[in-house]
């Protein structure tokens, strides 16, 4: 059984990777824990210039904090119209401890006067897995959409509301759970995550 904990206490993604993970073909051969577990674990900050150093950052403190295999998302928005952000700050957009809601907000301000159809952005997610003797591996999703002009559906976490799947025509947090952990950036860099694992474990 390998024991792995989740590098985040962002309760959305825990759920996600927990629900995704239940549903692989790895399931019944690891063990997950999250940093809700490890309340003392002093705050990581979040310094690197990527997704990818962020990850990787996180993983790797974790691992080498709780001895155990740790598994680290960082994650984000990029909307095209601003240039890539809100990017790598898409948690702190509209400030240090800013809510979801104020996120949001700040992000349909910034887009008022800008046409539907050159609200085009994408969610991604970079996935880190870490030993505690500093081995890391990196695997990534994509999921491209449409920032609504206002938000619709109540499930999910983050930017979910305002974020439209065009395949779709309708927002993560009206798609529900089961279809967004089929198609996110987070299920498609887990599904990549598996394999890896596969290949360790089985
Ligand atoms: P940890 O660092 O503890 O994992 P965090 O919330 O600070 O938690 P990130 O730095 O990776 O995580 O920021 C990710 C932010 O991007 C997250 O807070 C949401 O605002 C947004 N985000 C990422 N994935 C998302 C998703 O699937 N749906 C909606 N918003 C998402």
């Amino acid at each position: 059984m390998l024991k792995i904990v989740l590098a985040t206490k962002n309760r959305g993604k825990i759920e996600e990777i927990r629900s995704i993970l239940k549903d692989s073909d790895i399931k019944g051969d690891i063990e997950i824990s999250s940093l809700l577990d490890y309340p003392g674990i002093p705050e990581i900050g979040e310094d690197g210039a990527t997704f990818s150093e962020n990850a990787r950052k996180k993983a790797l403190t974790v691992a080498a904090y709780t001895g155990l295999t740790a598994c680290a998302d960082d994650s984000g928005l990029v909307v095209d119209a601003l240039d890539g952000a809100p990017g790598i700050y898409s948690a702190r957009f509209a400030g240090e401890r800013a809510s979801d809601s104020e996120n949001i907000k700040k992000l349909l301000r910034l887009l008022r006067s800008i046409p539907y159809e050159k609200r085009t952005a994408r969610f991604i997610c970079v996935i880190a897995l870490a030993t505690p003797d500093g081995h890391v591996n990196l695997v990534d999703g994509e999921c491209p959409g449409m920032i609504a002009t206002e938000e619709r559906g109540a499930s999910g976490f983050g930017y979910d509301p305002v974020f439209i799947v065009s395949a779709y025509g309708k927002t993560f947090a009206e798609l529900g759970r089961e279809v967004k952990n089929k198609i996110s950036h987070r299920a498609i860099a887990l599904g990549k995550l598996c394999g890896l694992l596969e290949r360790w474990i089985l």
